[in-house]
């Protein structure tokens, strides 16, 4: 039987390297799975599926994804960080984009 707790990021969007995040509004990590930058909380999600892979991290624990990086199989890359503004709206900014090996 397949459940959520085997698949944690089963519910996460399926983005690729090119997708435009600008609507995708907060992203909640229900189950991170992994401890990314090693202060023994757990923080980080990595997805896969037939495009490629997917790391979601929430640096500060609050439970919402603050930095996705994108790699997909053919090498396409791209990361991006979560942005709270003041007046209550929040978006997705790339960070970088590009292609692994070239
Ligand atoms: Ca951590
Ligand atoms: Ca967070």
């Amino acid at each position: 039987m397949i459940t959520s707790g085997e698949f944690p990021g089963l519910d996460l969007p399926g983005v690729d390297a090119s997708s435009p995040l600008d609507d995708m509004g907060t992203v909640e990590l229900h189950h991170p799975t992994q401890d990314i930058d090693g202060d023994g909380t757990l923080d980080t999600i990595t997805t896969s599926d037939d495009h490629g892979l997917r790391v979601w991290t929430d640096y500060d624990h609050d439970g919402f994804a603050d930095h996705l990086t994108v790699i997909e199989k053919d090498g396409d890359y791209a990361a991006w960080e979560f942005h709270r503004h003041p007046d209550g709206t929040s978006e997705w900014i790339r960070t970088d984009q590009g292609t692994l090996g070239k």
